[in-house]
């Protein structure tokens, strides 16, 4: 199973599983609480209604404690937001574009490609670009999503630390191939980025414009 060193996972699986635990107790509290009322003042066992008034330290529990629930979500969710937000100064920038209907990732040496090749247990910095529409830049597996808004420069961050591909999504619904936009990321040990990256420089379409027929010499 992957994980990640930039945490997202551990602080995104936390978070939620915390919120479905506290979740899960009040359904199941709620619910017997229900079914224990409908039964017990039922017309045949309490055929004359009674008023009840208000019951204060009752009142102050059911304020309290679902205060302390909120806050406690809230705290779980900033923590992990902060560390989403705060890019690590020495992460490598990949400017993303997202275009109906394609993924375009653009390397500080000036390759593209259409899928994002990182070197393992480097930060990698995103700078999410829309070329068009709204799109959202979704890595499952890294726990990852920021959406992709023309005019406005998002970023996001992450650290993979295991060699693998892992999908790429647009969670934005963008037209009509927007189920189109998958793509991956390819995650690779760092001599290997390096050997790749070299060789990409100068075959890639963002080369000088000569390269382009080398390029198709060499095929
Ligand atoms: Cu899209």
């Amino acid at each position: 199973m992957l994980s990640s060193d930039s945490g997202f996972i551990k602080d995104v699986d936390g978070v939620f599983l915390f919120i479905l635990a506290i979740s899960l107790v009040l359904l199941i509290l709620i619910t017997l609480l229900m079914v224990y009322f409908v039964i017990r003042y039922s017309r045949k066992r309490n055929p004359r209604p009674s008023n009840i008034e208000g019951n204060v330290p009752l009142e102050i529990l059911w304020t309290v404690i679902p205060t302390i629930l909120v806050i406690g979500m809230f705290y779980y969710g900033w923590i992990g937001y902060e560390r989403m937000k705060n890019i690590p100064a020495d992460a490598i920038v990949i400017e993303v574009t997202a275009r109906m209907w394609e993924w375009e990732f653009v390397y500080p040496n000036g390759v593209k490609t259409d899928t994002l090749y990182v070197p393992l247990g480097k930060a990698i910095q995103t700078n999410l670009i829309s070329a068009d529409v709204n799109h959202s830049f979704f890595v499952p597996a890294f726990r990852l999503k920021k959406d992709v808004i023309p005019n406005k420069k998002n970023q996001a961050w992450f650290r993979a630390d295991e060699v693998g591909a892992y999908d790429i999504a647009c969670a934005e619904y963008c037209g009509l191939k927007h189920s189109y936009m998958y793509s991956k990321v390819v995650v690779m040990a760092e001599e290997d980025f390096d050997s790749w990256y070299a060789q990409m420089y100068g075959t890639s379409q963002a080369a000088p414009a000569d390269t382009a027929a080398k390029r198709t010499e060499g095929r």
